[in-house]
């Protein structure tokens, strides 16, 4: 395996654009670099086992698995009526509380046909030889819907085996985000037997956590107990969100974006009732994924949160203490598409990469 130091020694201003937004600068940071696996095709979530081990989901179905001796092992799912067009797939994969005793783990796929097609869950037993058992639906969302585009598809574990899913507008639906009884543009709340939470903010429609959202790919807990949401805007207004049962962010009636056309989607920036985004990036960056960082490995990246992203190609490290947020780029030297972080059990920072040919990296401190 190859390893590479390098030093990133100085620190210079890099402006994502002309907007109105802080200047980004380059978080200084020694580090290793090595190769955990490539020629992955289309890779989408990155999940560590807790132990070493890595297991990478792939797009048309498949689990690429990382023993902790680099072996690598693959196992083609059986996903019913799996539809892997567009932005769609096999999307998310996170461990749930029985992992140790069994196995399981829950996953999102996009479900279906041309004309009718959304996100699904499905929950099932992996074991170490990387094979799977007792694949079973939780849930699927109930809207019909006829575009490969805005899935969402990412899975938050919360307590008592309850779940948060993102649910993506569609594109073409983008007035369903504000209408509580569809389930497309929300974050919604489940339990393992697919069943709504007891207590739901709206119940009259008892999936939905939170609503107003257009396309949100990643989704995580602080240690404070706070859920923190990012997700895609149109043309510019990419946002990060604190998260609440039963508040409204706002799409499509308020972004800091514009339609893809250059037309203005809304004239509010703001609106009563409907919760600002604490980061807007426009132009967009559009963040694909999200981890907090909670080792003191990297000791500059300590209890920041890290951000990936497509169109900027880049690494993004979140300073929540400071308002506004100071964002950072991190190992700038990438200059990729990026698609999922996540942080190993010594603190080394995994980056998976996008598209038909992308790689795992793994950047671990020198100290
Ligand atoms: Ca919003």
């Amino acid at each position: 395996m190859r390893i590479v130091v390098l030093f990133a020694a100085f620190l210079f201003l890099y402006s994502v654009g002309a907007a109105p937004q802080a200047e980004v600068t380059e978080q200084p940071l020694p580090f290793t670099q090595s190769l955990v696996v490539d020629k992955l095709a289309y890779p989408k979530a990155i999940l560590s086992l807790q132990d070493g081990r890595w297991v990478i989901a792939l797009r048309d179905g498949e689990l690429v698995c990382v023993d902790t001796d680099s072996t690598i092992k693959t196992h083609k799912l059986t996903l019913p009526d799996l539809y892997a067009q567009g932005q769609g797939g096999l999307l998310d994969i996170e461990l749930s509380s029985d992992f140790l005793s069994r196995g399981q783990v829950l996953m999102t796929y996009s479900k279906g046909t041309k004309s009718n097609n959304g996100i699904a869950v499905v929950k099932g037993n992996l074991h170490k030889d990387c094979s799977f058992s007792a694949l079973e639906t939780v849930f699927a969302v109930s809207d019909d819907k006829d575009t490969p585009v805005h899935y969402g598809g990412k899975l938050l574990p919360l307590a008592d085996n309850e779940w948060l899913v993102t649910i993506g507008d569609g594109f073409d639906y983008r007035e369903k985000a504000q209408v509580l009884t569809s389930q497309l543009g929300k974050v919604l709340r489940f339990n393992e037997a697919g069943q709504p939470s007891a207590t739901p903010p709206f119940p009259q429609a008892p999936y939905v956590y939170s609503y107003g959202h257009r396309n949100p790919q990643g989704i995580i807990s602080l240690p404070s107990g706070k859920i923190l949401l990012h997700e895609h805007g149109p043309d510019g207004g990419d946002e990060v969100n604190v998260l609440r049962a039963g508040a409204n962010y706002g799409w499509p009636v308020v972004t800091l974006g514009t339609d893809y056309s250059g037309a203005s989607i809304s004239p509010f920036k703001h609106y009563k009732g409907m919760v600002n985004p604490i980061v807007d990036w426009t132009p967009s960056i559009a963040p694909s994924s999200m981890a907090y960082y909670h080792s003191d490995s990297f000791g500059a990246l300590t209890g920041k949160v890290l951000v990936t992203a497509l169109k900027a190609k880049a690494l993004y490290s979140l300073d929540l203490s400071a308002s506004p947020v100071v964002q950072r780029r991190v190992f700038p030297h990438l200059n990729e598409r990026l698609r999922d972080v996540a942080v190993g059990q010594n603190g080394s920072i995994y980056i998976l990469t996008d598209g038909n040919d992308a790689s795992l990296i793994r950047f671990s401190s020198p100290m």
